[in-house]
């Protein structure tokens, strides 16, 4: 089956430059995805974009150029509840990737089992409304319950503007079924706003007052308005995202990930050389014992436990 991208899609980058931060050993890129190949892995019908593909094999060749010893792959939404891709390179990998899957109430005991033992270990709700239809909150409840049986996590993607009326549910994930659940790009903040103000302070409450939400300190390139100048200058690519990384960072150090989000769909003003965006961590995570619990330890926690003394 062959795929049009939807119009004006912009390509990964290829040829990223060789980082300057070296990361430190045994980091976890914990946030990308597979896109098809499409005519492997079929985008999925009810998906709301249709990207450009990029394989396991590409995601691998950019994981070992940029100093990465694993990936965390998460299912994104052009390939629906279809996590055949995923899988698929969770499988290739060689131990070397685990998963967050997306699945809806129908899924079987016995396809649950089947995506645990290929390396899934959580599951994503997206919330954003440009991506996904809406999925009733039953329905969620019902496959995080489900889900937390096997010691997954749920990963959830909102806008920050969305916090409030998505609270109580996210509560009640955390604290009734006493299940971890990790925001991504620390809720989609407006950088715009004061790191101080009332919005941003809302999302770190809800961090505060739930000691098992944990939040992606990713996406610099698409929160940013500042953009990617001055890369590898003085001051960092994207630096108005820089004091919202970095107060998550410093505040929750033990809750902290970090993530390409390579291929990065739907950017419309640019695509970041990957490289470059490595050199964003040090901005954000500024000591070596920072970098440590942010690209190691605290994402082999949740994904490779039994590695973990
Ligand atoms: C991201 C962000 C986006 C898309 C998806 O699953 C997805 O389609 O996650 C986005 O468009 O903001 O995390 O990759």
């Amino acid at each position: 089956m062959t795929f049009e991208k939807t119009p004006g899609w912009l390509d990964w980058y290829t040829g990223p430059s060789k980082p300057r931060f070296v990361l430190p050993a045994g980091a976890v890129d914990a946030h990308c995805h597979v896109f098809g190949p499409g005519a492997e892995f079929p985008y999925a019908p009810e998906r709301k974009y249709t990207p450009c593909d990029a394989s396991k094999h590409q995601l691998f060749a950019l994981r070992d150029h940029l100093g990465f010893a694993r990936n965390v792959i998460v299912q994104a939404t052009c390939h629906g509840a279809d996590n055949r891709a995923l899988v698929d390179a969770c499988l290739a990998s060689g131990g070397k990737a685990r998963g967050v899957a997306t699945v809806r109430r129908t899924v079987t005991d016995d396809e649950l089992q089947a995506l645990h033992a290929a390396g899934v270990r959580g599951v994503r709700f997206n919330f954003v409304k440009r991506l996904v239809d809406f999925t009733p909150k039953d329905e969620l409840m019902e496959i995080a319950g489900r889900v937390a049986q096997l010691g997954w996590h749920v990963v959830i993607y909102f806008e920050a503007v969305d916090l409030p009326e998505l609270w109580d549910f996210f509560a009640a994930v955390h604290d009734d079924l006493a299940t971890t659940v990790v925001a991504d790009h620390m809720g989609r903040p407006d950088v715009s706003k004061p790191v101080d103000g009332p919005e941003f302070a809302l999302f770190l409450k809800f961090m505060q007052q739930h000691p098992n939400v944990w939040s992606k300190v990713s996406c610099p390139e698409r929160l940013s308005l500042t953009g990617p100048r001055a890369l590898h200058g003085e001051q960092a690519a994207y630096r108005d995202v820089v004091p919202f990384a970095r107060h998550v960072v410093e505040s929750f150090p033990d809750r902290v990930l970090w993530g390409t989000d390579w291929p990065h769909p739907n950017l419309k003003d640019h695509m970041p050389d990957d490289g470059l965006l490595v050199d964003f961590i040090p901005h954000v995570a500024v000591t070596a014992e920072l970098q440590k619990k942010l690209l190691v330890d605290n994402p082999m926690k949740l994904y490779w436990p039994e590695e973990v003394q």
